[in-house]
């Protein structure tokens, strides 16, 4: 045989194996692609579940917070505030008490209040000094001052977004009976079961509040968690009040104590409504609330639960006031309760199932001591107080 044919032999018997590599080498490459088009794959699935969880997500959250809307019954739309008149104390209790807030338009006009002017506080009271807020600068920076009248008064009249004046004092009307009693009763707030606390803690009902233009309170939530109510006599405050369960949008500080005789929590916001940061709060932009202005002669009842600011668009007088009756009752004691103001408490084993009011009893007639007597220490200090204003107005 010669060499020719051997090798040609050797050539064909290589063939086979050079295939054979050929072939493993093609799959291997196949292999490789087909690995690659897993990885992409993997990648891109997993970009889409990332991408589908936040979104989920985000619709979660609103869905949750409308839930939590119905949970706390706000079924109303918050698109507008309703203005009612004649409305019954049925339908005030069933639609709105502890549930939406409602704007009253036929009681103020019928109070005496309803025409107190400033020359009538100038001219009676106007050496009487008075609680008042100032602010240059942001919210946070807010002053207290104990200012007479008529000062007030000569720096009510103006104010700028930064710059502004409040007179805000709990005491001033209701150490005055002639001035209380030009305060009419109200039906949907007569039944109250303030008045059954010892009158050393129980809240001052007539507070008075005349800002200047852009003067505003802070966005909170009331003392007790109480349904509060805010009667215009002059001017006109604007509201956004914000339904119960967005407190983590609202940027709400926890462990806050109102310092009261009778603790509480103090459900406060750090966040200006009318003036947000949003870089620093970005998550307020997911609140939900309700906007409105409230007009001269108009009472606005705030439900428990709801935090509220208010901004006076013009210089504006209202008086605010409270009330703890058949809707709010247990959440009032609850936050009682839970601001330690028992060290150890005793409550009779059948409390949760007597009525209101005899749940308010027993609970006021287990209060400790020195509560009261803070209570008393507070109250007379203010009254004293208030004798020296009468002292410094008389000689003045
Ligand atoms: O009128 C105001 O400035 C706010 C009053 C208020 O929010 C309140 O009394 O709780």
């Amino acid at each position: 045989m010669g060499t020719s044919h051997r090798n040609k032999r050797e050539k064909r018997k290589a063939s086979p194996e050079k295939k054979i590599r050929g072939n493993q080498d093609e799959k291997k490459v196949r292999n490789m692609e087909t690995r690659h088009f897993i990885w992409i794959g993997f990648l891109v699935i997993a970009a889409v579940i990332v991408m589908w969880t936040y979104c989920v997500a985000e619709n979660d959250q609103s869905r949750n917070l409308d839930e939590l809307l119905k949970y706390y019954n706000v079924t109303h739309s918050l698109s507008k505030i309703d203005r009612r008149s004649k409305l019954s104390l049925q339908e005030y209790m069933d639609v709105y008490d502890a549930k939406f807030p409602v704007l009253i338009t036929d009681v103020v006009p019928l109070w005496p209040a309803f025409n107190w002017t400033k020359d009538f506080f100038l001219k009676n009271y106007g050496g009487v000094k008075v609680t008042v807020k100032t602010v240059e600068g942001d919210l946070s920076k807010a002053e207290s001052l104990a200012l007479p009248i008529s000062m007030f008064i000569q720096k009510s009249h103006s104010g700028s977004f930064q710059t502004w004046t409040y007179l805000e004092d709990e005491m001033f009307i209701t150490q005055r009976p002639e001035l209380l009693n030009d305060i009419g009763k109200v039906a949907y707030l007569e039944e109250d079961y303030f008045e059954l606390f010892p009158a050393e803690i129980k809240p001052w009902n007539a507070m008075l509040l005349w800002g200047s233009v852009y003067s505003r309170s802070p966005l909170h939530i009331d003392p007790y968690n109480w349904t509060g109510t805010n009667a215009v006599l002059m001017g006109t405050k604007r509201w956004k009040m914000y339904p119960p369960g967005q407190d983590d949008y609202l940027y709400v500080i926890n462990d806050q104590k109102s310092g009261f005789p009778l603790d509480c929590y103090k459900y406060n916001s750090p966040i200006d409504a009318y003036d947000v940061n949003l870089d620093k709060y970005p998550k307020f932009q997911k609140t939900k609330w309700l906007e409105f202005d409230q007009y001269a002669g108009e009472l606005l009842l705030i439900p428990t639960g709801w935090f509220h600011q208010a901004f006076n668009v013009e210089e504006t007088m209202a008086i605010s006031s409270q009330v703890m009756n058949t809707n709010n009752y247990k959440i009032v004691l609850e936050e009682i309760l839970k601001a330690g103001n028992f060290d150890d408490i005793n409550l009779p084993i059948d409390y949760a199932s007597l009525l209101p009011e005899k749940q308010v009893e027993t609970l006021m007639s287990v209060l400790p001591g020195k509560i009261l007597e803070k209570g008393r220490q507070v109250t007379e200090s203010v009254l004293n107080q208030l004798k020296y204003d009468e002292l410094y107005q008389q000689q003045g």
